[in-house]
């Protein structure tokens, strides 16, 4: 592992502490081809940045990223921006030779990740490479998931059940942040969200979402301002901002393999911290897993015999299952954290081997394609079909 990976980071705030934990972490449990250093850690704010690296463990700090995309000692470059900025940054690195990791979702519209994708593929023929950070894939338990279906265990995808449940803006005096402003985020729950059970349910099924029915609400429209910038919850200061993003989203969907979905993201569902609950039925068995209990997958094989058949509960700590040799002893489990770290073994496994890691930037933009399809039938109210209300 001698060969360096030299990173700079743009972003310090919940993402970019997550994903330094990572960076940190993948080369000290797992061996990897190439050896991640933290090199450089860019931030707007000098001070603020300069005490994020020395928390976080970065060699270096700047508040330039496109004087960061210049230098010849960095390899890659980890956007952990909001999505306003990723595609100007990640194009720009793109084109400056440098590997792209970015956050999810891809982009804030079709347009700019279309026009990522592109950038990718021109890179990538230079053996530049860039990957989208759709972490959840790398939770063991939704690996084994994907396992399952690819070896045929639940046969033909007939039902996804998918939604992502949070609620850190239920209370109406939780303060404005950067991910309910449309122009910084795109979307709301939609698309912070909501975008990781699109991407879930597509690559755990290997299947896409073909079209989608689709409604998105705002429950709260008028909130306080944060008495300082924060990333998720905040204290609220003087004056109110307006919501300009989705509360929650709920859509029906239709799968490749001819298969119903549907699906819900809010942030409004109280007592759900961070619940990503997928059920799948297909024609053979059913899979099932919540994020909160995240060690655990359940699955109901329908080849079982009727009087003893039943969902098996599969706690997905096992040194067979996916990821899991890496860490403990078996039967110790693993958190939120562990998929980041994943995440970079993995990138870095694929870069070493001149491989396209995944998820790729065209794989972004097929969930950027559903998200946009699902603001477009929201916005659509000729599919709404009202209820005759009984006048009695
Ligand atoms: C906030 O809703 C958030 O941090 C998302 O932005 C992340 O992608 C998800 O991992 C946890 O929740």
């Amino acid at each position: 592992m001698s060969t360096p990976l030299r990173v700079a980071m743009i972003g310090h705030a919940f993402m970019g502490k997550a994903h330094s934990h990572a960076w940190r972490t993948a080369p000290r449990f797992f061996d990897l081809p190439l050896r991640p250093e933290l090199a450089v850690l860019v931030g707007r704010d000098a001070e603020r940045t300069a005490a994020a690296a020395e928390q976080l463990g970065w060699a270096e700090t700047a508040t330039d990223w496109r004087a960061v995309l210049e230098r010849h000692d960095v390899d890659l470059v980890d956007i952990c921006t909001p999505g306003d900025t990723h595609a100007e940054i990640a194009i720009a690195a793109l084109e400056a030779g440098k590997h792209v990791l970015c956050e999810k979702p891809l982009a804030n519209s079709v347009a700019e990740a279309e026009a990522m994708t592109a950038a990718a593929d021109r890179a990538a023929a230079h053996g530049v490479r860039a990957m989208v950070g759709f972490t959840y894939r790398r939770v063991p338990a939704i690996a084994l998931a994907r396992q399952l279906v690819a070896e045929g265990r639940i046969g033909q995808v007939r039902h996804v059940r998918a939604a992502y449940l949070q609620d850190w803006i239920a209370d109406p005096e939780a303060p404005m942040s950067w991910r309910l402003e449309a122009d910084k985020a795109g979307s709301g729950a939609l698309g912070d969200i909501g975008a990781h059970v699109v991407d879930l349910t597509q690559h755990i099924t290997g299947e896409t979402v073909t079209g989608v029915s689709a409604a998105l609400e705002t429950f709260v429209k008028e909130r306080p301002l944060p008495a300082a910038a924060g990333s998720l919850s905040g204290t609220a200061g003087e004056g109110t901002g307006t919501v300009t993003v989705d509360d929650a989203a709920v859509f029906l969907a239709r799968f490749s393999g001819g298969g119903l979905a549907t699906f819900e993201a809010t942030r409004f569902a109280l007592g759900r911290k961070n619940a990503i609950r997928l059920e799948i039925n297909g024609s053979l068995g059913s899979l099932a897993f919540d994020f909160e209990d995240m060690n655990v997958l359940h699955f109901f094989d329908g080849a079982d015999p009727a009087a003893t058949a039943g969902f098996r509960r599969i706690v997905v700590t096992e040194p067979d299952h996916p990821y899991v040799a890496g860490w403990w002893p078996a039967g110790h489990g693993l958190g939120y954290e562990h998929a980041f770290t994943h995440q970079v073994v993995d990138l870095v496994g694929a870069l070493a081997a001149g491989e396209q890691p995944t998820p790729s930037f065209a794989d972004g933009l097929a969930v950027q394609h559903v998200l946009d399809a699902v603001q477009r039938s929201a916005a659509d109210r000729s599919t709404w079909t009202p209820v005759v209300l009984d006048p009695r």
